[in-house]
C-alpha cells in the first residue's frame, strides 16, 4: 500500500502474508514426499497471497484451465481485487514459478459470516487449479492443506467445497466428506 496516497501498488498482497507462514503445518492430515510446506513449496516456487501484478503473470491462464474466465481487463481485475481486499474475507493464494515469473497454481478460501453458531464463520474453498505444466509437484495438495489449516486458524466452524466426482477421493485425504445435503444451483449464464 502506498502510505501517501492509499493506492494499491502492484505487489500489495490481497491479505497479510504472515498468515501463511504462521500455520501449524505439523497438524496437517496429509503427508508430503518430498516434504514441502507453504514457506518451502519446492525449487524455484513461492506460495503467497495474490497481488495485482499477477494479472501479467498468467493468473488467468491458470484459471482458464478450470472454467471459462471471460475477457477480463486490467481495470476490471484491479477493481475486483480492491473489493476483495476491502472485505477482508478473500484469501486467494498463488504459487509463482520465480524463474519464469509465471503463476502455476492458485486456490481461494472465502470466509462467510453467519448469525448461526454464535455468529460463526464458514469457510469455502474455491478455484483450486494447478497448471498442466506443473502437475506432479504436490501443489494441489499443498494449496488445499494450506487453505484448510488457514480456515481453522481463522476460526471457521466448517469448511466446504464443490468438486467433480472424479476429485472426491482427492479431497477426502484432507478430511472432507460428502454431506447429506445436495448441492443445487440455478444458473443464469455461463
Ligand atoms: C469447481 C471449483 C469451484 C469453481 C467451479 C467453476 C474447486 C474446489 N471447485 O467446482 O470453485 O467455482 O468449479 O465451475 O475448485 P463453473 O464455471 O461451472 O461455475
Amino acid at each position: 500500500m502506498c502510505l501517501d496516497c492509499g493506492m494499491l501498488l502492484d505487489e500489495t498482497p490481497l491479505f497479510e502474508p504472515s498468515l501463511l507462514k504462521e500455520l501449524d503445518w505439523s497438524s496437517n492430515s496429509v503427508s508430503f514426499s518430498p516434504p514441502i510446506s507453504p514457506s518451502s513449496p519446492g525449487e524455484g516456487l513461492v506460495l503467497r497471497p495474490l497481488c495485482v501484478a499477477d494479472f501479467n503473470r498468467g493468473f488467468f491462464k491458470v484459471l482458464s484451465q478450470l472454467t471459462q474466465t471471460g475477457d477480463v481487463t486490467p481495470e476490471q481485475f484491479t477493481k475486483k481485487f480492491e473489493h476483495m481486499k476491502k472485505t477482508g474475507d478473500y484469501y486467494v493464494v498463488v504459487v509463482e514459478d520465480t524463474n519464469l515469473r509465471q503463476i502455476v497454481a492458485t486456490a481461494t478460501l472465502i470466509t462467510e459470516h453467519k448469525f448461526i453458531h454464535s455468529c460463526a464463520k464458514r469457510g469455502r474453498v474455491e478455484e483450486v487449479v494447478v497448471s498442466d505444466v506443473c502437475r506432479g509437484k504436490q501443489l494441489g495438495k499443498l494449496l488445499v492443506s494450506t487453505l484448510t489449516l488457514l480456515s481453522k486458524k481463522l476460526d471457521c466452524y466448517k469448511i466446504t467445497l464443490e468438486c467433480a466426482p472424479k476429485n472426491v477421493a482427492f479431497y477426502q485425504k484432507f478430511g472432507y466428506a460428502a454431506s447429506d445435503e445436495t448441492y443445487m444451483q440455478c444458473r443464469f449464464f455461463d
